[in-house]
């Protein structure tokens, strides 16, 4: 089964999307950012060590960054949806945005 580990207002609102167009079962566990500082509870970090959201565990593999989640997601599940071929300029499209996304598009914290 996968597992997001989702924080509160956070990039991992991005892996819910793709998990819900890609229509796949998954579980949500749920944390909570301080309401003080907004880091993420400790808790996190007993997943992965960046103690960062989101988190995806998945048949006994732990993927953090977003957009290796994404890329994970696509290549094992996506069955050639929403990815464009490799070596089209689609393909390039798709990577600047995956990138940009995680990148330069900001987040709350
Ligand atoms: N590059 C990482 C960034 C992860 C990240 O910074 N997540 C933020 C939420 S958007 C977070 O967990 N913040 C709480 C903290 O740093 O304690 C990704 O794309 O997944």
């Amino acid at each position: 089964m996968i597992t997001v580990h989702h924080l509160n207002n956070s990039r991992s609102q991005r892996v819910l999307w793709l998990l819900e167009e890609l229509e796949l079962p998954y579980e949500i566990r749920k944390y909570q950012r301080d309401p003080k500082t907004m880091l993420a509870p400790p808790e996190l970090l007993q997943v992965h060590p960046l103690g960062k959201s989101p988190v995806l565990t998945d048949d006994g593999v732990t993927v953090a960054e977003s957009g290796a989640i994404v890329e994970y997601l696509l290549e094992r599940y996506g069955a050639g949806r929403l990815a464009p071929q490799k070596g089209t300029p689609e393909r390039l499209r798709f990577t600047y945005w995956l990138h940009f996304a995680e990148g330069s598009a900001k987040c709350s914290q």
